[in-house]
């Protein structure tokens, strides 16, 4: 039931030269040549032959990995005969149109895609809809009328409040901080950023925080690490960075744990327990954030079966089951939460494994 590699690396021909060159596709079996578990629903109008396609920000992203991990496993299980992944190697704000087009030539019944950019994807989102294929976003949201749903990791707001209560704790709730992103369009970044923003205004508990930079380490690792470097050089009075970026996070761990800064510079934002262990470990990072990035995929590919199924479309108060992780509701605005975030230290870190 997989995509041969021969019909993928078609799709991949009808990219341009350039973007072919930059792009990397991969293509995953999510059935079993059997009939997939479940495929009989209550009404028996579950599809057995339905394609899902993941299209992540970008596919050289170990948060995406494990992303990407559950939501393939979830696919099978939801009854998905066939499981794709394609995607840009660069998370910049058009970098996915390309894919997007490609795959509703395919066919495609469902694409979950994680944005670059709110508005760059949804013309071609729109001829993905107008051909059929049910769109949800995920990780990162589109415009709201670009996608049957969108699968939010934890409520917005939380994300960012978590963040602002962590870094003041370590900096003893007085100096100046800096924000270093991923990319300055996407949408969750963005989202989470303006929360912090209103927060650190508002919250008498911050009056003395002052937030003085923001940068963009393009959730490419090398790009962060230089962001990181440069943070220090232009504001020596830092005393803490917030990272809300798997990507940024780690690369400026690895800056700040060979530099003078390690232990006097505080580091705090959104990280991958396995990467951010030894930092943890070595005294450079005290405490971060995250959800389980699994359950995001899993709940994606259950909410994109149940829409392709015609049981749910996407209104406020539809319900899906979603696996083992039970039911889930869609709220306003379109939106699912997957679960609340967790804070690893180091009395914890080595109880997960992501
Ligand atoms: C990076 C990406 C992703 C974000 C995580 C926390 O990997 O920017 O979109 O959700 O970090």
């Amino acid at each position: 039931m997989s995509i041969p590699r021969t019909t993928h690396t078609k799709r991949v021909g009808a990219l341009t030269a350039t973007l072919a060159a930059a792009a990397l596709a991969l293509s995953a079996c999510a059935g079993g040549g059997t009939t997939p578990a479940g495929s009989e629903g209550a009404s028996g109008s579950a599809k057995t032959d339905a394609t899902i396609t993941f299209i992540p920000k970008q596919l050289n992203n170990p948060y995406t990995d494990v992303v990407l991990g559950g939501g393939k496993t979830a696919a099978t299980a939801a009854g998905f005969a066939t499981a794709n992944v394609v995607g840009p190697l660069e998370a910049s704000a058009s970098s996915q149109v390309t894919f997007i087009n490609a795959e509703t030539q395919a066919g495609t019944n469902a694409i979950v895609i994680a944005a670059n950019d709110p508005d760059a994807v949804c013309s071609a989102l729109d001829e993905a809809r107008t051909a059929g294929a049910k769109i949800v976003a995920f990780d990162s949201d589109t415009n709201p009328e670009c996608r049957d749903v969108f699968i939010s990791q934890v409520v917005a707001k939380d994300v960012a409040l978590i963040q602002t209560k962590l870094i003041s704790e370590q900096i003893g709730g007085a100096g100046e901080i800096a924000i270093l992103s991923a990319t300055a369009n996407a949408t969750n970044q963005n989202e989470w950023i303006k929360f912090m923003e209103e927060e650190l205004k508002s919250n008498p508990d911050y009056k003395d925080i002052k937030l003085v930079a923001k940068v963009y380490g393009d959730d490419d690792d090398a790009k962060s690490f230089q962001e990181a470097q440069g943070l220090m050089q232009a504001h020596p009075n830092l005393k803490g960075i917030i990272s809300p970026t798997t990507v940024g996070i780690a690369a400026t761990a690895r800056y700040l744990s060979t530099s003078q800064y390690k232990g006097k510079v505080a580091l705090t934002g959104l990280g991958l327990p396995n990467e951010m262990r030894s930092f943890v470990k070595d005294g450079t990072v005290s405490e971060f954030a995250l959800w389980d990035p699994a359950q995001l995929g899993e709940v994606a590919a259950y909410a994109a079966k149940a829409l392709v199924d015609g049981t749910i479309t996407g209104a406020v108060g539809d319900k899906f089951t979603a696996g083992d992780l039970g039911e889930r509701t869609i709220e306003d605005g379109g939106i699912v939460i997957v679960g609340p975030p967790t804070v690893f230290n180091k009395d914890n870190i080595d109880d997960y494994d992501f």
